[in-house]
């Protein structure tokens, strides 16, 4: 890799349906990518957080910031439609696995569409000759096609951050084979793991008759698209020496030894398995009364897509499993589970991370998930914490040294807790030597740079050049 992310003449456009702004807490992936986009030039296109009355077609300035950035606006019917109902009651439920909380309706699907066809054209306007353009996740997923429509012929990539689903999962949702018609219209497709390669597969192949002219380069209807892994990474030095100065800054008293803390950090989302982990960690405690009072779990879960059922449900259902927890076992020096339900600033968050024994990272199906990685980066390699992960986490591919579980299996996750709460020293730090290795040759920047070298490959092969 030469770290130009394969830097052609053109300047670089990036989609996402939420424009990073400023107040946001600096993720990975917008640092990653603003080193491009800064010197191509680029730009990044996306919602503007506040809805408008009348549909527009015009981009606002964001101003600020090391790059460009314009914002749509879409009007409330718009968001609910296409955010609040397609995108986030239809395609995130089946693309976790979850049909049996989709909530499909016929006009949601007709918004989602138009929203995309309206961003095609609001996109269509600033581009030039030269641009690449980069799009993620699946609130965009037919953006493409519509710019192909158009007669776009710039190289198109595509990076979807959740689990692709299996051709089964797929016919879940009505017209879900149309899913592989608009990835086909881009040069290149970015999933986070190898089983989602593999899903793609039988997606590509079995439903929409692609063939697969060679291993991950499918042709379909006179137009080929690669597709492979790109597992996202972190900005692993920058989250160590984050986490390393933020311990320092704790308040004191966190973590009273001899006590043990555990932590999880999730969106409360119903992918994330926390009912799952609170029953694991129930378990757990009726197993091993000598651990009581020795151990809690801090457990952060900040609110998202509010309004939309599930999400109320696990909410409820998370409330009730914590008090339950605490009503049995807690006294008065000791509460088993603290549950937060607000987002925590990210230094905090680094520095708990540190301060933390284990992380509890048990989601019933993840993309990739990233608080798995902070976690490890943030650890002291002198004493390091111990990483419980998910099978279902596509960082699990990556991270065979953490202690992988199935998150539907309590007595398993129980065992394992224990077997991390007494884990010699040594093998900690061999363990986290080992996932640090990884951690450091595959950041976020080496993630930016794989994806950007491919789409200028697999679209230079497109165009002959
Ligand atoms: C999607 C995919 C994929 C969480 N609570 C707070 C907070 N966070 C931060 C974490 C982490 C991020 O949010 C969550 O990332 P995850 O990867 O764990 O999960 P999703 O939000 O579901 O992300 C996922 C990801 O996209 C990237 O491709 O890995 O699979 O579902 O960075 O630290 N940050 C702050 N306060 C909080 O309370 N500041």
């Amino acid at each position: 890799m030469d770290g130009s992310g394969g830097l052609g003449r053109g300047r670089l456009i990036c989609l996402s349906n939420r424009i990073p702004t400023g107040a946001e807490p600096s993720g990975g992936l917008v640092v990653a990518l603003a080193d491009v986009l800064e010197r191509s030039g680029g730009i990044w296109i996306g919602a503007a957080p506040e809805t408008t009355d009348q549909p527009e077609d015009d981009l606002t300035e964001i101003e600020g910031g090391a790059f460009r950035r314009l914002a749509f606006r879409l009007t409330a019917a718009e968001q609910e439609g296409y955010y609040a109902g397609f995108s986030n009651s239809v395609l995130w439920p089946v693309f976790h696995d979850r049909a049996d909380l989709m909530e499909f309706r016929r006009e949601d699907h007709e918004t989602y569409r138009a929203v995309n066809r309206r961003i095609a054209r609001i996109v269509a306007k600033v581009l030039r000759r030269e641009d690449r353009i980069w799009i993620h996740d699946y609130h965009l997923l037919p953006l493409a096609a519509e710019l192909r429509r158009l007669g776009v012929e710039n190289p198109i990539g595509f990076f979807l951050h959740t689990p692709f689903p299996t051709a089964l999962a797929l016919q879940s949702m009505p017209q879900g084979n149309e899913i592989c018609g608009w990835l086909m219209a881009h040069d290149l497709v970015g999933l986070q793991a190898q089983r989602d390669c593999v899903h793609a597969r039988g997606a590509l192949t079995r439903l929409a008759g692609a063939e697969e002219l060679e291993e991950g380069l499918y042709a379909l209807d006179g137009r080929r698209m690669r597709l492979a892994a790109f597992p996202i990474g972190i900005d692993t030095a920058d989250f160590t020496r984050l986490a390393g100065q933020a311990f320092d800054r704790l308040p004191p008293g966190i973590v009273k030894p001899p006590r043990q803390l555990m932590i999880g950090v999730d969106r409360l989302d119903y992918s994330k398995g926390l009912p799952n982990r609170f029953r694991a960690f129930r378990h757990f405690l009726d197993l091993q009364e000598d651990w009581h009072r020795r151990v809690s779990l801090l457990q952060i879960a900040p609110p998202t897509r509010e309004g939309v059922k599930a999400y109320d449900d696990i909410r409820e259902e998370l409330e009730g499993l914590a008090g339950k927890v605490n009503g049995a076992f807690a006294d008065i020096t000791w509460t088993p589970i603290r549950y937060i339900h607000r987002p925590v600033p990210r230094e905090t968050l680094a520095g708990l991370y540190r301060a933390s024994h284990i992380a509890l990272v048990t989601p019933l199906m993840d993309g990739m998930n990233l608080v798995a990685k902070e976690f490890v980066a943030a650890q002291d390699p002198e004493d390091p914490g111990v990483l419980i992960l998910s099978r279902f986490a596509g960082a699990a591919e990556q991270m065979p040294e953490a202690l992988i579980v199935n998150p539907h299996d309590e007595g398993e996750i129980a065992a394992q807790i224990l077997t991390a709460l007494t884990m010699p020293r040594s093998e900690r730090r061999r363990r986290h030597a080992a996932l640090m290795e990884g951690l450091g040759a595959q950041d976020v920047h080496w993630w930016s740079d794989a994806f950007l070298t491919a789409l200028t490959g697999a679209s230079a092969a497109r165009v002959g050049r």
